[in-house]
């Protein structure tokens, strides 16, 4: 699948005519596939699959770092655009080598049977074919994430794979596809352009959550004051991600495995977090099936038993009576003093202070939150609601989509609108950017 050869160059400061005229073959190149591809529509320059296998080949490893720091380090680089896509990228160390996606091999001048000669230290670095391979110039001093000198291995390596996936260059600063390397900077995040380059071709990043909440805390400050600060968290299977709320993406890194972020509470995704704060009480809650489990946030671990007496993991119907699991989601209302839980069609309001259901409840999801625009509701079976102290809005989500509950102010503005009506929906890939999974075999990976 090797559809047009991409001479990589990157040279420091001053570039030869040859290096001059090979760059605008490339963008000849580049502009003639992009054409092509807005002609047939058909993803010409991207991967149809999502899941890609790539492998080092064992005849082109390099004389400079060890076999495990290269591997290491190209597993690094295909999460690092895992992270911001919906691509995940598997070591394949087993397979044919011809139902391998993308291999990767060093070389210096001829090199592993390839047509393109490596020309020496300097110049050339690395080249790689859209949709295909990529080869190293073994002649540059290539060295480890964090070195300090020499060529930076994981940033020449995350610029090519960003040409096989199909990525032109990208003159922005900042930007990975640069055409240039930049040397002496330590580490580098994925830039916004990038990210967005990357959804061009492959959509944004979509998929359930088990739950999402803001993580409240209070902080002392300095001088003595106590601030509220809270972080945005999505979780889904054995994953979580903490959302920047300020750069609206996810913090770079995430996902991170869930127990290596949450201590003592159920690996493999919970139903739902609630964290009852009132003036009376403050505790953080997650729920699985017929159970539930209280998070000592000063600990930062899940409680066995708390300072009222009680053990946990404890049975959902024994903690809030008149509920039992499993449960779909829930949520606290401080401005009520309720958790609203959900399951199925029903929502059942447990008033934390008379410590028992709210009167008339369980109730039909539509009574209690129906639709501003009628037939524009989720109906039921949601997976995941939360107070967003960002939006200071409440928002139901349930697949792809969320719903916003209506707040009093825009009541306030429309008052014929619903008491918790439901704002027509939108999709949750167009309000949160980058929750991207990566494969299982890559989540644990450590920087
Ligand atoms: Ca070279
Ligand atoms: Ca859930
Ligand atoms: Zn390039
Ligand atoms: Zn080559």
């Amino acid at each position: 699948s090797q559809l047009s050869k991409m001479v990589d160059i990157r040279v420091n400061g001053r570039q030869s005519e040859a290096v001059r005229r090979r760059k605008r073959q490339l963008a000849t190149l580049v502009a003639k596939s992009r054409h092509r591809r807005d002609l047939s529509e058909s993803g010409y320059m991207a991967f149809s699959k999502r899941v890609l296998k790539w492998r080092l080949i064992g005849e082109g490893y390099s004389s400079q770092l060890s076999v495990e720091d290269q591997r290491y380090i190209f597993r690094l680089a295909f999460r690092m655009w895992s992270e911001v896509s919906p691509l995940e990228f598997v070591e394949d160390r087993r397979s044919p080598l011809e139902d391998v996606d993308i291999r990767l091999g060093f070389g210096t001048g001829r090199h592993l049977g390839c047509n393109q000669r490596f020309d020496g230290t300097g110049q050339e670095f690395a080249h790689a074919w859209f949709l295909g391979d990529i080869h190293f110039d073994d002649d540059e001093h290539f060295t480890g994430p964090n070195a300090g000198s020499g060529i930076s291995l994981l940033k020449v390596a995350v610029h090519e794979i960003g040409h096989v996936l199909g990525l032109p260059h990208i003159y922005r600063a900042g930007s990975i596809m640069q055409p240039s390397y930049l040397p002496q900077e330590s580490g580098f995040e994925m830039d916004w352009m990038d990210r967005k380059a990357i959804q061009q071709l492959y959509g944004g990043c979509k998929g359930r959550f088990n739950t999402a909440f803001d993580w409240i805390r209070k902080e002392k400050t300095p001088y003595g004051e106590v601030v509220i600060r809270f972080n945005t968290y999505f979780m889904r299977d054995g994953s979580y991600w903490l959302y920047e709320n300020r750069n609206n993406r996810t913090r770079f890194g995430d996902p991170v495995a869930l127990q290596a972020g949450w201590r003592g509470i159920p690996m493999n995704g919970v139903d739902a977090y609630v964290h009852v704060w009132s003036r009376k009480k403050d505790a953080v809650y997650f729920f699985k099936g017929a159970q539930f489990w209280r998070y000592d946030n000063e600990n930062d671990r899940a409680f066995r038993q708390d300072p009222e007496g009680h053990r946990y993991p404890r049975l959902i119907s024994e903690g809030f009576p008149g509920v039992f699991g499993p449960i779909d989601t829930a949520f606290y209302d401080r401005r009520d003093s309720r958790i609203y839980f959900f399951k199925n069609t029903l929502v059942y309001a447990f008033d934390v202070e008379a410590d028992g259901l709210a009167r008339g409840f369980p109730k039909n999801i539509r009574e209690v939150f129906p639709p501003v625009v009628s037939g524009d509701h989720p109906d039921g079976n949601i997976d995941a609601s939360y107070f967003s102290y960002t939006h200071n809005a409440v928002f139901l989500l349930k697949g792809a989509r969320f719903w916003q509950v209506l707040g009093s102010r825009d009541r306030w503005r429309r008052p014929f609108l619903p008491r918790n009506g439901l704002l027509p929906h939108k999709e949750v890939v167009e309000h949160w950017f980058d929750i991207c999974n990566v494969h299982p075999t890559a989540l644990k990976l450590s920087r």
